[in-house]
């Protein structure tokens, strides 16, 4: 079939990707030269694995074109971003502007698929409105949102189960069928409300549980107790799975997508999850707290900070609570140091430094993205360049023994066992 593809980023390209390595005639479209230009020129980010490779087979062999606009095809696929707005109200405009972009083309017997998060009802309400407004009839409407790991997306993306939910029970096997190509997890259909609900759902079940973890973290210290020693013991019964606390909750899906259920059906009766994102966004102020308590004031102190990714390993910066951390610390005068190895310097505003850089005079390290490199960092040669031998872990990514043992106090977030050395 032909399929166009609105939208190349993390979900559009391996999708499209995937397509057309399983027999199908893709064009996938941005209207970002710049998105264009690095697919062409890298494949696909380095964090990940295969992905660049197999871009670049079916960009070779001509199953996938790159375009600014959408041309006619059998099928529509859209992953565009739905952020909230500064008022966390849901930002539909992407989709807006990407279905606008499809009318031209699209004609009676295609489909039309929606991947972005949205709230209840949008596949039926907007997109449907829009196709229908056109004067079309019979298009397939259907709701198949991406469930995979930035860091892992093309193994997941073949692998997990997936939903879809058709506005019609033809649309949803329209829409499987597509799918089946590359999906090798089961493929549950069901109405496109249902599919747009689960989607939200899990992602909020995640940002609850973050919540859980960081109110333990929260009070852990003052029982004496290691938050993340409990955690990995208490996830050892069958049937309990915490999740671990942190400096919050970036990217661009756990910490927004609750907000899509709050705005429709309001804070007052969706007060578990409110509070959750209340104290998710509490968690950088938390930290430059601690720190502030350990140094006695911040004013004028350099902070190496250590990760601007939102999680680790990958070089995704969006909604990262280390650039909420790095604002508070310079709202508080300290001057900071952001290393970053996965982090494109072209992605941010702030700068980034090499890491003997970041940590040159540095009056502490904070450490805010648990990539694993971090845990290789040298506690010796990272003392000859430091001001101070003062290390604060959001992430338990270090390991305090070896830190210790170079002279460092080590300060790790949720943690009130005898980790603090000299
Ligand atoms: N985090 C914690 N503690 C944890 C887990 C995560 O503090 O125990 C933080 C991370 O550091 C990060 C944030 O939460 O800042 C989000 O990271 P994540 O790994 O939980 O999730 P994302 O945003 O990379 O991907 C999620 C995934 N959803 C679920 O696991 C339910 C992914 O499957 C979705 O496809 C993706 O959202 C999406 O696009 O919706």
């Amino acid at each position: 079939m032909k399929v166009c593809v609105i939208g190349m980023g993390y979900i559009g390209l391996p999708t499209a990707a995937m397509l057309a390595r399983n027999g199908h005639q893709v064009l996938g479209v941005d209207v970002k030269r710049s998105v264009l230009d690095f697919i062409r020129e890298h494949g696909a980010p380095r964090e990940e694995p295969g992905l660049a490779d197999l871009v670049k087979i079916v960009l070779a062999d001509g199953s996938l074109a790159l375009a600014a606009a959408p041309e006619s095809a059998d099928v529509f696929i859209l992953c565009l971003p739905t952020p909230i707005n500064a008022d966390k109200t849901p930002d539909l405009s992407y989709v807006e502007k990407g279905m606008a972009s499809i009318l031209g083309v699209l004609e009676e017997g295609n489909m039309v698929i929606l991947e972005s998060t949205v709230p209840p009802g949008t596949t039926g309400g907007l997109v449907a409105k829009m196709v229908v407004a056109k004067g079309l009839q019979n298009v397939d409407l259907a709701f198949a949102p991406e469930r995979v790991i930035p860091g892992n997306i093309l193994d997941e993306i073949q692998n997990l189960d997936r939903v879809m939910g058709g506005l019609t029970p033809r649309a949803s096997e329209r829409a499987r069928d597509l799918y089946s190509c590359f999906v090798k997890g089961r493929i549950h259909l069901t109405d496109a409300t249902t599919a747009e609900f689960v989607k939200l759902v899990e992602n909020t079940y995640r940002d609850v549980n973050i919540a859980f973890a960081n109110e333990l973290a929260g009070f852990a210290p003052e029982l004496g107790i290691n938050i993340w020693e409990a955690i990995e013991i208490a996830n050892r019964h069958p049937r309990v799975n915490i999740h671990t606390p942190g400096p919050g909750v970036g990217g661009h899906c756990i910490a927004v997508d609750p907000y899509f259920i709050i705005d429709s059906v309001g804070a007052e009766k969706a007060r578990f999850m409110t509070l959750a994102r209340e104290i998710n966004s509490s968690m950088p102020g938390e930290v430059v707290s601690r720190l502030e308590n350990e140094l006695g004031t911040l004013a004028g102190r350099k902070i190496a900070v250590l990760g601007i990714a939102y999680k680790g390993d990958v070089g995704d910066p969006r909604e990262s609570p280390a650039l909420e951390v790095i604002r508070l610390l310079k709202e508080q005068g300290a001057r900071v140091s952001a290393h970053d190895p996965f982090v494109r310097q072209s992605e941010l505003h702030i700068r980034l430094e090499g890491l003997d850089t970041a940590l040159d005079g540095a009056d502490a390290v904070l450490v805010t993205t648990n990539h694993s490199t971090f845990g290789d960092i040298d506690p010796e040669q990272a003392g000859r360049l430091a001001a101070s031998r003062i290390i604060f872990d959001t992430k338990d990514i270090i390991d305090p023994g070896k830190w210790r043992d170079a002279g460092w106090k080590v300060l790790i977030l949720g943690c009130g066992k005898n980790l603090s050395g000299p």
